[in-house]
């Protein structure tokens, strides 16, 4: 991990730091148009064939009903199933407190201006399979898709070795009333989901992580759904004073790293004391992960950062916008009002990311890349349209009329004009 010192960096230099290299990948560009042209000509069967070649499984049919979940769900062990229903509950009591009716506004006399929300129909989940089986992640996006009301909830996730899914995912499918996995992962799945097969039904919004080839794949189906947000390597910022805890923030920069060996783990500090035993610390710790190999090349890309102060701190997270921001210092309350751009923010030294990754109530699908400059992270909004509603009364239409009137006339639109004038008469 480089250590800069952040008086000896110039802006341009600041700007390179905070920017995520992701180079568009041609062949795997080329790889997912493959794909989702297969998917879109040849339905199920292009399905089948691609869970022979890239999951090296002959599925018999597509998804695991809700008496196979029931069954695999029933081997889960006890611990692991009580800690899925704790995760539960705070997820579901956090989202269910973001359901607010708005007010009526009169905005002028007799006009009446409101905002409903209607939930979004029909959506996608994905859920990764892959290097890393992720059941918090069926749990964070279809908790809130339930509570906001969508009524066709679709989740794919790709199939085991053994063509099935794990007792974690069929627990989670259970305990949320969720009838059906398909079995369908990368590319294949965003496409089946985007245009529908005689098995999958298409939906209107796709949601969730994913591997290159299903990030891209969700890039390029945007012109016929919509996506919860684009999709980088995770991110975690750990701002760090002589107050932090060096064990606590190496342990949080390694679970960061864990995740990937593109994700990124920076600590911004005021301290080199803290920034040198943090350091050490890592070293130790790493040696003992089981996914070292993984980490340590994600600590690699990674770096720190030494500041004079914290508020400066916070301008170099801002110009970074990271995903997760741990603020690791007892002035926690101090720098709330400093932060513009992070996706979650985990106050003081107590409070790790894994927290919020798992239990806490919290959303962990979040804006990477520095995307959470303009993008928020999965709530029960991400789930909801909301549509606007307006009524005038017979005074209502005389105070608002002659204002249309005039322009609509300025813009030369004068069927707008007679909109208002015929009920005017
Ligand atoms: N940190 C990941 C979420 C996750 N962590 C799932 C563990 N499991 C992205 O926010
Ligand atoms: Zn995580």
């Amino acid at each position: 991990m480089k250590v800069y010192n952040y008086k000896d960096l110039s802006k341009s230099k600041i700007e390179e730091l905070c920017s995520r290299q992701i180079e568009d990948d041609k062949l795997v560009e080329e790889r997912v148009t493959d794909i989702i042209k297969t998917v879109k000509n040849d339905g199920d069967k292009a399905l089948l064939n691609f869970a022979k070649a890239f999951d090296k499984v002959e599925l018999e049919k597509l998804f695991l009903d809700a008496e196979e979940l029931k069954s695999i769900a029933s081997t889960i062990p006890a611990d692991a199933k009580k800690a899925i229903e704790t995760a539960y509950h705070n997820i579901k009591t956090f989202h269910q407190s973001q359901l607010k009716t708005e007010d009526k506004i009169e905005t002028m006399p007799g006009v009446v201006c409101w905002r409903e929300s209607r939930a979004i129909q029909k959506v996608g989940l994905y859920i990764p399979g892959g290097t890393a089986v992720l059941p918090s992640t069926f749990l964070m996006l279809a908790t809130p898709a339930i509570i906001a009301g969508c009524k066709d909830i679709v989740v794919c996730s790709p199939p085991q070795s053994d063509g099935k899914t794990n007792c974690y995912l069929a627990y989670c499918a259970v305990l949320l009333g969720i009838e059906k996995i398909y079995l369908i992962g990368g590319a294949q799945a965003v496409a089946a989901m985007a245009f529908g097969t005689e098995t999958v039904p298409q939906v209107y919004k796709i949601f969730g992580p994913g591997n290159r080839y299903v990030t891209t794949a969700k890039t390029m189906v945007q012109n016929k759904v919509a996506i919860d947000m684009p999709a980088g390597p995770s991110e975690v910022l750990v701002v760090a004073d002589e107050t932090a805890n060096p064990s606590f923030v190496a342990a949080d920069l390694l679970a960061q790293a864990e995740h990937g060996i593109d994700s990124q783990a920076i600590l911004v500090s005021t301290s080199i004391e803290i920034i040198e035993e943090t350091l050490l610390e890592i070293e130790n710790q790493l040696a003992i992960l089981p996914r070292k190999e993984i980490a340590a090349k994600a600590i690699e890309n990674s770096y720190a950062v030494l500041v004079n102060d914290l508020s400066v701190a916070m301008e170099f997270s801002n110009e970074y916008a990271p995903e997760h921001l741990i603020l690791a210092t007892e002035k926690f309350e101090h720098l709330i009002p400093l932060i513009i751009n992070a996706g979650s923010i985990f106050l003081g030294n107590l409070t790790p990311e894994s927290a919020g990754d798992y239990a806490s109530g919290t959303n962990h699908t979040l804006p990477t890349s520095g995307f959470a400059k303009a993008y928020s992270g999965v709530s029960i909004d991400s789930f909801l349209k909301k549509i606007t509603f307006q009524h005038l009364s017979t005074n209502g239409l005389k105070n608002i009329g002659p204002t249309v009137e005039v322009l609509a006339a300025a813009e030369g639109l004068d069927a707008h004009k007679n909109a208002v004038t015929i009920r005017l008469r």
